[in-house]
């Protein structure tokens, strides 16, 4: 299961909003097959193992174990159900690292592989290959993005406000970190007043990789449309007025350039309404990059799974603006864990 999990890391930013799944296939204590879901769209897991055994060896699969870090697929989606092709290879054991929530398969490839006399042994490392895909099991679990917040603050708690403080308290080390979270996520999301202060380019220009959707919240669309945020790759606009006919996953899945609108009601939460677009529009994680008031908000609903907060060694002078509070009374999580959640990426200037 290990190795499985190694295996489906390597399919890391290529799958998304798909799982990382990796799978092994052992006779009598050998690897005799080994894959992983390499693309979204392609081929699973199960089908990369089994193609990838030699010639020599396909006599063994019959009478070999598969190991797969997420149940088999029950369903007809962009490809077949692997439980069949298990059950068509005549597999005689299975064992599954955690089961898979998308309401298409939830037990039901496990079920499915049962019926057909085969083995099924569940919650093999489950800690581990829950953890590894995170944002998938949040956002089919809770309907909801996997949501990260991230800020840069002084030892003395204080936030920049406006681009040439925001320099002062970040620098190469960690910009280049925030670059490659921003690869890592399919969604990046700031406030009216972020977008307006810091008038922030929200790319990955510095680390290879994807660029996630920009995201901001712009109630009554008076950000002026000179702001990078409003000009380059993808982006979307929540605000009350409205909304782009042509809005789908599939648009944003492909990043293809623009400004697009979402209108939420003026009526109702404004942060459930935006969470739950999210989920329409399979924007699986989130990384919530300022300001602190839509961080704060976030904390105040208990909507966050991750902070990352860097800091450095500098005091500020007085009038900067305090960071956001993490310990939620509301909520009254355990400071155990809450800390489970944050990470402090500590540079020096
Ligand atoms: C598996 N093995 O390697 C993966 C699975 O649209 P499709 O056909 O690619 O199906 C996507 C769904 O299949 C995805 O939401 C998840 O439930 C499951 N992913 N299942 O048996 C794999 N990647
Ligand atoms: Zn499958």
């Amino acid at each position: 299961m290990r190795r499985c999990l190694q295996l489906a890391q390597q399919g890391g930013g290529n799958v998304a909003p798909n799982p990382m799944v990796g799978a092994v296939l052992v006779h009598e204590g050998r690897i005799i097959g080994e894959g992983y879901h390499q693309r979204y769209g392609k081929a699973h897991a199960e089908v990369n193992c089994i193609n990838s055994v030699q010639p020599a060896d396909e006599a063994l699969i019959s009478f070999s174990t598969l190991y797969v870090s997420l149940e088999p697929c029950a369903h007809f989606g962009k490809t077949p159900p692997c439980a069949d092709l298990v059950i068509r290879h005549r597999i005689p054991v299975v064992v599954v690292g955690c089961r898979d929530p998308f309401k298409e398969v939830n037990g039901k490839g496990i079920e499915k592989l049962q019926q057909a006399g085969i083995k099924v042994i569940t919650g093999v490392l489950e800690a581990e290959c829950l953890a590894l895909n995170k944002r998938f099991f949040t956002f089919h679990n809770l309907h909801r993005p996997y949501v990260i917040l991230k800020w840069a603050k002084t030892a003395d708690d204080k936030i920049a406000a406006g681009a040439a403080d925001r320099l002062m308290i970040s620098n190469g080390y960690t910009n280049r970190l925030v670059h490659k979270w921003r690869t890592e996520e399919t969604g990046i999301l700031v406030g009216t007043n972020t977008a307006l202060a810091d008038n922030p380019l929200l790319t990955n220009r510095h680390w290879q990789g994807k660029n996630p959707v920009r995201m901001v919240i712009d109630k009554e669309l008076k950000l002026p449309n000179s702001l990078h945020l409003l000009n380059g790759p993808t982006t979307v606009v929540f605000n009350t007025l409205r909304h782009s006919d042509d809005l789908d996953a599939r648009l944003l899945q492909a990043r293809v350039e623009g400004v697009y609108y979402y209108k939420v009601s003026t009526d109702a939460d404004m942060l459930h309404q935006l969470l739950h677009a999210c989920y329409h529009l399979q924007i699986q994680s989130v990384l919530v990059e300022g300001g602190a008031y839509l961080q704060q908000t976030i904390i105040e609903e208990g909507s966050w799974d991750e902070a990352r907060v860097i800091t450095n060694e500098q005091l500020w002078i007085n009038e900067g603006l305090e960071a956001p509070r993490l310990f939620n009374a509301r909520l009254a999580e355990s400071q155990k864990l809450l800390n489970d959640r944050i990470d402090i990426f500590k540079h020096i200037n």
